[in-house]
């Protein structure tokens, strides 16, 4: 089967509803629009990096779904696998900003019921997963329904059985979950993977009471590389038995937080495909995460390679304070 994908996806697009002022939402006014979700984030990202990237979700029949349709197809997303469901609504969600802590930002989600929770096993075609190089999961689409849960572990073993690569970011939400365990003993069947992405806090989930070199070391025995986002810690990978650190850039002021780690993915895989080194990847990564933090919105602040090299030059330079 030929390849005339690169990257393909299967994952809940949201409406998100990000608030012009930070602080608690019963105080909140106004909002602006945006378009995310985790694997749309990072297939966004990667078709700013020139990859020929393709969504399977599905929308409801509504304004919001439109919207998603446009947004995905604006961004240059094959949007052939998304089907409309006249049941049921495209899901929402709302950010809360620097508060109750300065920096951090919280999610709320109407998603219950969405449109998207509805994918099941019949929503994967095979032929669609074959054309790719690589296929991205994440622990987020398992967690919206037990159908869902179904259509990921097809996807999964159709990856497997056609020999496409499987990109793992455990991306464990436990506001979906509800139940550790639960999400422990289903992301364990995804685990073989070539790239696994996962942070500290999921790996207190997955390994309860390990520390996190043994935990990611763990990991690397099923996998080509582990990657561990440490937000403000940077990162860390492990690939054959080796560790890489890399120290995270700083940036002068943080918008919101959402889509850091999508827009870290997207960017190692960019660079990491392209065959520069983990510590060349690591780079871009913590370069990517720390670039979507200054503005609102998970997908706005990466624009290209050439814009994200800039980024990085300018960090090497003493900050202008005026
Ligand atoms: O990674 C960013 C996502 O968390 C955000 O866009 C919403 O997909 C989302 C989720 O399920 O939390």
């Amino acid at each position: 089967m030929a390849n005339n994908m690169d990257f393909v996806s299967l994952g809940e697009v949201m409406i998100q509803l990000n608030p012009l002022t930070p602080g608690p939402l019963r105080y909140v006014r106004y909002y602006e629009v945006h378009v995310a979700g985790s694997e749309a984030n990072m297939l966004i990202d990667l078709a700013k990096f020139g990859y020929r990237t393709g969504l399977i979700t599905k929308v409801g029949n509504d304004e919001f779904g439109k919207l998603v349709i446009n947004f995905l197809r604006g961004e240059g997303i094959d949007i052939s696998q998304i089907r409309v469901d006249p049941t049921a609504p495209t899901g929402i969600y709302f950010i809360q900003r620097h508060f109750p802590v300065p920096g951090k930002s919280t999610t709320f989600y109407y998603r219950h019921g969405s449109a998207a929770s509805k994918m099941s096993p019949e929503d994967i075609d095979e032929e669609y997963v074959g054309r790719a190089k690589a296929l991205i999961l994440t622990g987020i689409t398992p967690a919206l329904s037990v159908s869902c849960r179904k259509a990921v572990l097809k996807a999964y073993s159709l990856a497997k059985r056609m020999g496409v690569d499987i990109i793992l970011d455990t991306n464990i939400r436990m506001k979906l979950w509800k139940d550790k365990e639960r999400a422990r003993s289903f992301i364990s069947k995804l685990l073989e993977s070539k790239i696994l992405f996962t942070n500290i806090e999921d790996l207190n989930i997955m390994f309860p009471g390990s520390d996190i070199i043994s935990s990611a070391k763990l990991l690397s025995k099923k996998c080509e590389i582990v990657i561990v986002k440490m937000g403000e810690k940077g990162a860390l990978a492990v690939k054959n038995e080796q560790i890489y650190r890399k120290e995270p850039f700083i940036v002068p002021m943080i918008e919101d937080v959402i889509g850091a780690g999508d827009a870290f993915n997207a960017a190692f895989l960019a660079t990491y495909y392209k065959g520069l080194s983990v510590d060349e990847a690591l780079t871009y990564a913590n370069a990517a995460g720390a670039l979507t933090v200054t503005v609102r919105g998970d997908v706005e602040a990466l624009t290209s390679m050439k814009d994200l090299e800039s980024f990085i030059e300018s960090l090497k330079k003493p900050m202008l304070l005026r």
